[in-house]
């Protein structure tokens, strides 16, 4: 790849012990606050890049790295839109590399739960400080060879709010200097902040291939899947990521940040980190709630999170679509909940103008595609467009093969396609998603992929019940991460894959926000919009629709009486939900199988027992006995 030329003029050294000097190409290394300086020289002394670049997040720091990436072939313009870019990974780097995402703690029980014996724990991967290393020694010291470092310093959160946190990436990636721009604050006021002894996250990330590459580079993507592994440091508030390019591995403010190291900063600190949208909702009666929403990896939480209502009257906007940082504020009590992102790095194939307008019209400019297909005349396509684009259309699929639109055996795109684009494009962006003080959150919802057994809609009793709620979910798997077979996995809180510390903690630290009566404790409810009949048929038709389950939430937010107790918590009394002009099957989208019923409570037993030991607080023991009383009285 080639670099950034920049003006000798411009170009000012600065010696590191045992490499000597290191032309930094752009920014003045001197001027940083010392904290930085001390840490970026061990860095590059361990990488030895050839050049080290310090970004500002500028309009023309952005075209002169796209302009690079152009030319070097990593991306490609798509000319139907303003300044949107497409670009195809090596095809073994797609996706999060959960097995290779470790915990690094003294005690390894401060990472991860004490699993029964023979259970193998899935909340977590912890190694000791001398596995991890052999690991690092093995891989970082030279892996930058070649290469320029580029230096990006970002908020998560609006920058300044007594809610966000500063991080610092190098990376030798500039693909990712661009994603990051997107997706998080990048600016040079960041070193402001940090002037006066603020703490940062320091985050290390490479692309594992120093130059002269080893091995081909596939697609102009360098990448070493081997090699690569995620490791996360939550005491010293360090990540260190190698080997992979893909976003939710290499733009570090996003999953390691702002969900790993954040979770456990929020668990130190008092506050929540999660892997949820945030919304609001306005009824006819003009009256605005927020909602918190958490669903695993590419089960919807964009759409949701930008919904077109298809009852008439309701106002939807967005204020996130995947990660909320919230707190209870301590004189109103009200939980108050941030975006910490900049951007939305959302699941392609699937989004059109019927499932979800909004994040189309979002990414048509200053947007990065990754992993989808191409029209002949320069636009982005992905499977879930074919009505929107005209048949035998010629389409360059991901892989680079060209076929005619209605080929049925073609694909386009990877199932985890991606767009990449600034929130603040998205035409329902509330005028708050920035508000330094957040916005209040009057529900929290959980929900995953149930195609059986599961009603549309449950209201926990009460906190605690919400609580297991959330510590029982689980969902069908999706190719977000490297699992392949589509089976139906725990994932308790949607956090399975991004839990910085201890799980049983974890719940612990959510069931302690009831000890505190001046908590205004949001009502919990749990949705599945995936049930389907004997024939495989959704039996809800979700997407717009959903509205209506928000309406009956918000209705409850209010007290309204419009709920009844079940086995598995408050149901929607028969006709309170607006059902009008759709065709429902009630009964089969609501019913509580007994069997099935029984069978899940057991199971989901095993498992957190399995996966939590001792760990699993007692509450949630006793959650678990009183559902299997109510169970066992059901008809
Ligand atoms: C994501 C994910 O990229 O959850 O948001 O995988
Ligand atoms: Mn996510």
């Amino acid at each position: 790849m080639e670099d950034i030329k920049v003006p000798f003029s411009e170009v000012h050294y600065i010696t590191i012990e045992k490499l000597g000097n290191v032309p930094v190409t752009k920014g003045d290394f001197q001027s940083l606050p010392s904290h930085v300086q001390t840490w970026l020289a061990q860095m590059i002394q361990l990488c030895t890049p050839h050049a080290v670049h310090i970004c500002d997040g500028s309009v023309e720091e952005a075209e002169m790295v796209t302009k690079m990436l152009v030319e070097g072939g990593q991306l490609a313009p798509l000319p139907k839109y303003e300044n949107c870019y497409i670009c195809r990974t090596d095809p073994r780097d797609v996706a999060r590399v959960e097995s290779k995402t470790f915990l690094i703690t003294k005690d390894k029980h401060e990472s991860v739960p004490h699993s029964r014996d023979g259970a193998s724990c899935v909340l977590g991967l912890w190694k000791s400080s001398d596995e991890i290393k052999k690991d690092i020694d093995d891989r970082f010291p030279g892996c930058m060879r070649g290469r320029t470092l580029y230096v990006i310093p970002y908020s998560m959160g609006p920058i300044g709010s007594s809610l966000s946190k500063i991080g610092v990436e190098i990376t030798d990636s500039a693909y990712v200097v661009l994603s990051m721009r997107v997706m998080t604050r990048v600016s040079s006021d960041i070193w402001k902040h940090l002037r006066n002894g603020e703490e940062f996250v320091r985050c290390l990330h490479s692309l594992g291939v120093p130059l002269p590459a080893a091995q081909p580079i596939v697609n102009n993507w360098p990448c070493n899947p081997e090699k690569t592994i995620i490791v996360h440091f939550p005491d010293s508030r360090k990540v260190m990521s190698f080997g992979s390019g893909y976003g939710g591995n290499s733009l570090l403010g996003k999953k390691c940040f702002a969900l790993r190291i954040a979770g456990r900063i929020a668990y130190d600190e008092g506050w929540l980190a999660e892997h949820m949208l945030i919304m609001s909702v306005t009824n006819p009666q003009g009256e605005e709630k927020f909602i918190a929403a958490a669903f695993p990896s590419a089960c919807g939480k964009t759409n949701l999170a930008m919904l077109t209502p298809t009852i008439p009257g309701y106002t939807v906007r967005c204020v996130g679509d995947d990660i909320a940082w919230m707190r209870f504020d301590k004189e109103t009590g009200e939980l108050r909940a941030i975006n910490p992102e900049a951007g939305f790095f959302g699941v392609a194939p699937g989004t059109n103008m019927k499932t979800n307008p909004n994040a189309i019209l979002t990414c048509l400019q200053n947007s990065i595609f990754t992993n989808v297909g191409e029209t002949a005349d320069g636009g982005f396509y992905w499977e879930g467009l074919e009505e929107e684009t005209p048949a035998g259309t010629e389409i360059t699929g991901w892989t680079g093969e060209k076929y005619k639109l209605g080929d049925k055996t073609k694909k386009s795109s990877h199932p985890n396609a991606r767009f990449c684009c600034p929130a603040r494009q998205c035409p329902i962006i509330h005028d708050k998603w920035e508000n330094p003080a957040g916005v209040p959150i009057s529900a929290i919802i959980f929900g995953g992929r149930r195609p059986e057994g599961v009603p549309l809609v449950v209201e926990a009793f009460n906190w605690a019940h919400g609580v297991f709620l959330a510590a029982q979910l689980k969902s069908e798997s999706t190719a977000a991460a490297e699992h392949t077979a589509k089976q139906i996995m725990h994932d308790p809180f949607a956090m399975r894959p991004f839990v910085g510390y201890n799980f049983g903690k974890y719940i612990q630290h959510w069931l302690n926000f009831e000890k505190n009566p001046n908590n205004k404790l949001p009502k919990i409810f749990h949705v599945n919009w995936f049930r389907v009949d004997e024939n495989n048929k959704f039996l809800w038709p979700g997407y717009g629709d959903n509205i209506r389950v928000l309406d009956w939430i918000i209705r409850r937010v209010n007290n309204e009486d419009i709920a009844e107790p079940s086995a598995v918590g408050l149901l929607p009394k028969k006709g309170s939900l607006n059902l009008q002009g759709l065709n429902i099957n009630w009964d089969k989208l609501m019913a509580l199988p007994k069997d099935y019923w029984i069978g899940d409570v057991d199971e989901t037993l095993q498992w957190l027992d399995g996966q939590l030991g001792d760990d699993l607080p007692q509450a949630i023991r006793e959650e678990i006995q009183k559902q299997k009383e109510r169970l066992s009285k059901l008809q």
